[in-house]
């Protein structure tokens, strides 16, 4: 007879892209403070620390329970001896006492509000920070030129840092959607990145824009910028142009996992959606609490008076748009629709594993020393020998 008192124990295969991570998540509290880690670790320039952290956390985030003791942990992978202190911390004192610090260190909240500003990377931040730079105020006041990318996101801070919603990104996919077909008849747009994950607000919205007839794509990204820049949808843009066929070491085999394809970072001007009456009584802050709930109490990471964004008819949202042929759409659907983890598990999987090179232009068979074609994200599943995991299911 069984002993109905047993501790669940837990088994997962140890390769995020071998598992269905939904948005559904039962150890939220755990997977938050090591997500906290993992970000600490990151904009301090200790990636591999980081990506340890995200590996600890995408575990805890396909458990069916929550979890009670860290005795139900024993045999799990990825969870290493720093990940289980501070998950045994917070199963016996409710808390991690590095993660509650780390939280309340100037450091980490400057590197936190400086990284916030579009254009501004780690490095930088950091440069700042060591010069007495821990906030938007005493950026401005510091006199530091700033890239036009930077200038931007200064300038639209505000509106940045609040999530995009769903109904937002739809918005913005039809005025794309508008863009490229008076460009081109025959595209197709595809919504990547996290809402294609099924998530309900993001940081920016992403797009993969391509043409039935291989070929058509080329020298699309430019018009469409310039469509939309005629109909004033963009604060901001930078287009990068592709450079796969002109790099010297082959496709499938880009010097890192930053790709090739054409594409555009932007900021677009997005009219305000109308919220639904009951919720909106007055659009605006009421006591200095904004319709959304949060708090506008930091003045210092503030980048316009109180009130004035929602003054606006319009606000600022972080779109990015990538152009590939059609012959890598696969390739590129796959590699731009995320989580950031979940890709970079492919890629060790598919090297570690297989002996393949995963890219978002192709995947290449060391053993056959070809490449292998795809029409479609399971076909590349396929050719991993892995069971097809749907955009849904990829949240890691
Ligand atoms: P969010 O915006 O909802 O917060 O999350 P997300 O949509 O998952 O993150 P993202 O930062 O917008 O990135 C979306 C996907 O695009 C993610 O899988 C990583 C991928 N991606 C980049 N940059 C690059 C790149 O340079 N090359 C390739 N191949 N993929 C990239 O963000
Ligand atoms: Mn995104
Ligand atoms: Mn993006």
């Amino acid at each position: 007879q069984e002993n109905k008192s047993e501790v669940v124990v837990f088994s997962v295969p140890s390769y995020a892209c071998q598992r269905r991570t939904t948005l559904e998540n039962q150890n939220a509290t755990l997977t938050d403070a090591l997500s906290l880690l993992a970000e600490n670790a990151e904009l301090s320039g200790e990636d591999g620390r980081g990506v340890a952290f995200r590996r600890a956390a995408a575990v805890l985030k396909v458990l069916p329970s929550p979890v009670k003791s860290a005795s139900q942990l024993a045999g799990l992978p990825c969870l290493g001896e720093h990940s289980l202190r501070v998950i045994k911390d917070i199963l016996e004192n409710g808390a991690s006492s590095e993660v509650e610090s780390t939280k309340e260190s100037e450091q980490f909240k400057a590197l936190k509000v400086l990284t916030g500003i579009f254009g501004v990377g780690a490095k930088t931040a950091d440069r700042w920070i060591r010069e007495g730079i821990h906030n938007l105020r005493q950026l401005r006041d510091s006199g530091h030129t700033l890239n036009r990318a930077q200038q931007a996101g200064l300038d639209h801070f505000d509106d940045i840092k609040q999530p995009v919603t769903k109904a937002e990104a739809a918005a913005i996919e039809e005025i794309v959607e508008k863009a490229v077909a008076s460009v081109l008849p025959g595209v197709r747009v595809v919504l990547t990145g996290g809402f294609r994950r099924g998530k309900l607000t993001g940081h920016d919205v992403d797009f993969l824009i391509t043409h039935p007839e291989e070929g058509r794509e080329v020298g699309l990204m430019p018009k469409v910028v310039s469509w939309l820049e005629a109909q004033g949808f963009l604060l901001y843009q930078k287009t990068t142009r592709n450079s796969y066929l002109e790099s010297k070491d082959g496709p499938g085999r880009p010097p890192s996992n930053i790709d090739r394809f054409e594409r555009c970072l932007s900021i677009f001007k997005l009219t305000r959606m109308e919220k639904p009456a009951a919720e909106a009584p007055g659009d605006g802050a009421v006591n200095g609490v904004r319709a959304d709930g949060q708090r506008e109490s930091d003045e210092l990471s503030r980048s316009e008076p109180a009130g004035a964004a929602a003054d606006r008819r319009w606000r600022a949202v972080r779109v990015d748009l990538v152009v590939s042929p059609i012959s890598q759409f696969a390739f590129a659907l796959l590699g731009w629709t995320g989580s950031k983890l979940f890709e970079r598990e492919l890629r060790r999987w598919a090297g570690y594993e297989k002996a393949m090179s995963l890219s978002s232009h192709a995947l290449y068979d060391n053993n056959q020393r070809k490449y292998l074609r795809a029409s479609s994200e399971e076909d590349i599943f396929a050719h991993l020998g892995l069971e097809y995991i749907p955009p849904s299911e990829r949240n890691a």
